[in-house]
């Protein structure tokens, strides 16, 4: 718990400025790397450097000498914090003492410096040695009755040649079953889109924000999560360029910005008007606003002007007449009803779209985690291709990608339903049958380690059980499997809610240096606009015990695989080998990877929408009609508010900077409601009253989650934002989006009542 008192206000400044440039001061402070964190700062994102380990935004480019940004310095931070976890932590406490700790003072605890096992005689990790651990993992493997019974998570902070490597080995060993962090997140983008544009990935590069003629950000808190972006928006912003915001909360940096790199902006107090248009949607209401503005467009095409790019259209896509048909039927009051916009603000943004010749659409969670998410992204596409949005400057869609990685760990091959092609090169390159048949995503792996299928659980990075859904159940599930592994830098929930046998793998980080008998190793990362650029940590392991992913990777294939033709000891030292075989499985895009990865700048893979191809069936791109207008399936209850879990300005996903979310002017807490004051009044709740929300559905679990503080907020009606995750436990496994497995995140259905316990 926080140890200040919490407070609420309202912020008012621009965001960014001299507050961001104080709030990087201050976490560099705290974590105690002062020096070796300016030093290593400054070789982030610079040729021969490495990467940032937060979001996936591209890096600007020796665009600027020196550029980062607040949240990028707490990631780093935090990765190069003085503070260790020893053995001396775990005998101290028992694991069920370390889950009473919160996320927070679990992260606090620092990195990870040896490799653990769990000892249930006595309730504590104990070290192990590495071969031990090896082992460990290929007895449990090996003794499965089948190796579809093993889960094998990836996060998306996982560099491409240790996710490659990993897709290998657990081929090689028989599953696809890969779920992943993308399965939680921009799913909907890898599964949407490929039927309407053929790949499962944006058509943007860094240089078309300098040739937008608008720039459409729905669903995403680009000052929060993707910093490194204002950039761009407030270059766009400066060139004249309308800015729409499609947002239910009216997030800071959208509204009001202080570039902390611009010497003038800084000295003067100056700031940037970003969003020419905000757009205060309801929650779920993206699909009305969208056909309401195709709505429009054909209206205006009907009456005889020239807003259609026909050219495109009768050139590239197929089943513009069905779609148009559906705006037609589709009536104005039940468009502002569902999208909680009039009709005159709709045919406003529908007029910037139209005065633009290239216009981007960038988005977020706020668009993939709902039920409809992939549907929903089929409209976009389906209002960029109306004004021919493909396959020229400045125009595109772009989805802003969560993990510095995680798209790049999709390319090369972390995958449950991996295609034919690639399959058939690994057989090729390998020498083994891969296994054909679909393997897990997150929710189907979580489903199979609750009815006792899956015995086995290793985590490539990240914080499995804290991330995914339903977290009661999700515990349960954890708890009963044979062996979970987490490969970790830091301590998380993972580490405290385990298997029957478990270990804690400690990792060497983005940051730092990896070096192998073959001498020192540099890896690859693929970020949110296709671009592969190398990443080389500068600082010291934070334990000499601590192993690189690859490696790991490595002596797990050698421990569970006795019989593997592949040399997994040699490629666990000479990456440029794993890069060699990257370009063998995937001759089309990563030929010549070796040497093209020379280029400091990086080199940026193929998109082909970008030249008009489209690898759809049909080799069209595809206009995909959806009946209906609202992302999410109605709820029959008068008393029902929309619960977007959200991010704060001050956490990395489930590692928890601090109790606070400075631009929505909270401090101090965590557990609060956002909700417009009439809806807090209509349930008779006083200001800053106490509240529980409980899940409303129809499987008779109840789900409740209390002590939550309701703070007055400009959210539209029937619509209520909190945090991930701790509202985790109200989102039900079984509510996501069908066609990608994506939780609904965004939207879950929850009545507000007086929070009781508290006079229980
Ligand atoms: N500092 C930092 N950076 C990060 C992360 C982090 O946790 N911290 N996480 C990384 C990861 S993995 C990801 S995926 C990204 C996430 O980055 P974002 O996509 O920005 O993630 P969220 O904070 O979950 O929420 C996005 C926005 O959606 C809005 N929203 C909610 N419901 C709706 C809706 O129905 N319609 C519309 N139009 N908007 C809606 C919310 O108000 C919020 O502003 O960021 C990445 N970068
Ligand atoms: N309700 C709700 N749930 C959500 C979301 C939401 O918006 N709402 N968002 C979803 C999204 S978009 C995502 S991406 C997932 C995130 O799910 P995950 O990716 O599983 O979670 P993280 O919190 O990013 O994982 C943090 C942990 O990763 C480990 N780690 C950090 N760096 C490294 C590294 O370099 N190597 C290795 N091996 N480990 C490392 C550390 O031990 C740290 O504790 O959560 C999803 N869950
Ligand atoms: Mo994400």
């Amino acid at each position: 718990m926080p140890d200040r008192k919490p407070s609420y206000r309202t912020y008012t400044a621009p965001a960014g400025g001299w507050g961001a440039a104080a709030a990087t001061a201050k976490v560099l402070m705290q974590e105690s790397v002062l020096a070796k964190g300016s030093r290593a700062l400054l070789s982030m994102n610079q040729p021969g450097g490495f990467k940032c380990p937060s979001c996936a935004f591209p890096d600007p480019e020796c665009r600027k000498t020196l550029e980062f940004c607040e949240n990028g310095a707490k990631a780093l931070a935090h990765e190069a914090t003085r503070f260790r976890v020893t053995r001396e932590l775990f005998e101290r406490y028992t694991v069920s003492e370390l889950a009473e700790q919160s996320d927070y003072w679990l992260e606090k605890q620092g990195r990870l410096t040896e490799p653990m096992r769990y000892d249930p005689a006595i309730d504590r990790y104990v070290p192990i040695g590495w071969d031990d651990a090896f082992a460990t993992i290929g007895r449990h493997l090996r003794a499965l009755g089948s190796p579809h019974q093993a889960e094998f998570y990836t996060s998306g902070r996982t560099p491409n040649e240790a996710a490659f490597l990993y897709a290998i080995f657990v081929r090689e060993f028989g599953t696809n079953n890969f779920p992943d962090c993308s399965n939680m997140c921009h799913e909907p983008t890898s599964r949407g889109l490929p039927p309407s544009i053929g790949v499962g990935k944006g058509t943007v590069v860094m240089e078309d924000f300098d040739h937008a003629e608008a720039i459409f950000v729905i669903g995403q808190n680009t000052g929060t999560n993707s910093p490194r972006m204002m950039t761009n928006l407030v270059e766009a912003r400066k060139r004249g360029v309308p800015i729409v915001a499609v947002n239910p909360m009216p997030e800071r940096a959208l509204i009001k910005f202080t570039e902390p790199q611009d010497v003038i902006q800084m000295a003067t107090f100056g700031s940037t008007e970003i969003a020419s248009e905000f757009v205060h949607i309801s929650i779920g209401g993206d699909i009305a606003l969208l056909k309401g503005m195709m709505k429009v467009i054909f209206e205006r095409d009907a009456a005889g002007e020239d807003v259609i790019d026909r050219n495109f259209v009768n050139r590239h896509t197929v089943g513009i007449e069905a779609v148009r048909e559906d705006a037609f039927a589709q009536d104005w009051a039940d468009i502002c009803r569902v999208s909680g916009l009039d009709e005159e603000q709709i045919r406003r943004c529908a007029e910037i779209y139209i005065r633009s010749n290239a216009t981007m659409i960038c988005y977020g969670m706020g668009l993939t985690q709902h039920q409809e998410g992939s549907r929903l992204l089929q409209q976009v596409a389906n209002l960029l291709f109306l004004r021919g949005n493909f396959g020229k400057p400045g125009a595109g869609i772009a989805p802003i990608r969560g993990h510095s990685n995680v798209q790049g760990d999709r390319t090369v091959g972390i995958d449950e339903r991996p295609d034919r092609d690639y399959l058939d090169r690994v057989q090729a390159v390998f020498g083994f049958d891969p296994p054909r048949e679909k393997g897990h995503h997150t929710l189907e792996a979580v489903e199979a380690m609750l009815n006792g299928t899956a015995k086995v659980f290793i985590g490539m990075g990240g914080n499995f059980v804290r991330a995914v859904p339903d977290t009661e159940r999700s515990y349960a599930a954890m708890r009963k499997l044979d062996l979970t592994v987490a490969i970790s830098t830091k301590l998380n929930r993972g580490h405290v809610i385990h298997g029957r046998e478990a270990l804690i793998l400690p990792v060497i980080s983005r940051s730092e240096r990896i070096t192998t008998e073959a001498g020192e190793q540099f890896v690859t990362i693929e970020d949110s606009m296709a671009k592969v650029t190398a990443s080389c940590g500068i600082l010291e392991p934070a334990s000499p015990a601590c192993m690189a992913e690859v490696e790991i990777v490595c002596r797990m294939a050698s421990a569970t695989l006795p019989d593997s033709k592949t040399d997994w000891e040699a490629l666990a030292h000479d990456y440029g080998l794993i890069r060699d075989r990257i370009a063998q499985v995937y001759p089309g895009i990563y030929s010549g990877f070796s040497e093209r990865i020379g280029d400091p700048a990086g080199f940026q893979l193929d998109v082909p929408p970008r030249r008009l191809v489209w690898p759809t069936p049909n080799g069209k791109a595809n206009f995909l009609l959806f009946n209906g207008l609202e992302a999410n399936r109605p709820v029959d209850d008068p008393a029902m508010l929309r619960l977007a879990t959200v991010r704060s300005h001050d956490q990395f996903n489930t590692t928890i900077y601090s109790y606070s979310d400075r631009y929505r002017g909270v401090y101090n807490d965590r557990m609060v409601v956002f909700m417009n004051e009439d809806d807090r009044k209509e349930r008779g709740l006083a200001r800053q009253a106490r509240i529980a929300l409980e899940t409303i559905s129809d499987d008779g679990i109840r789900r409740r989650v209390a002590g939550l503080t309701v703070i007055d907020y400009p959210m539209p009606r029937g619509a209520i934002a909190g945090y991930y995750p701790e509202l985790n436990p109200l989102l039900p496994l079984e509510y996501f989006d069908e066609i990608s497995g994506t939780p609904a995140a965004k939207s879950i259905p929850v009545r507000a009542l007086p929070d009781s316990d508290e006079t229980a």
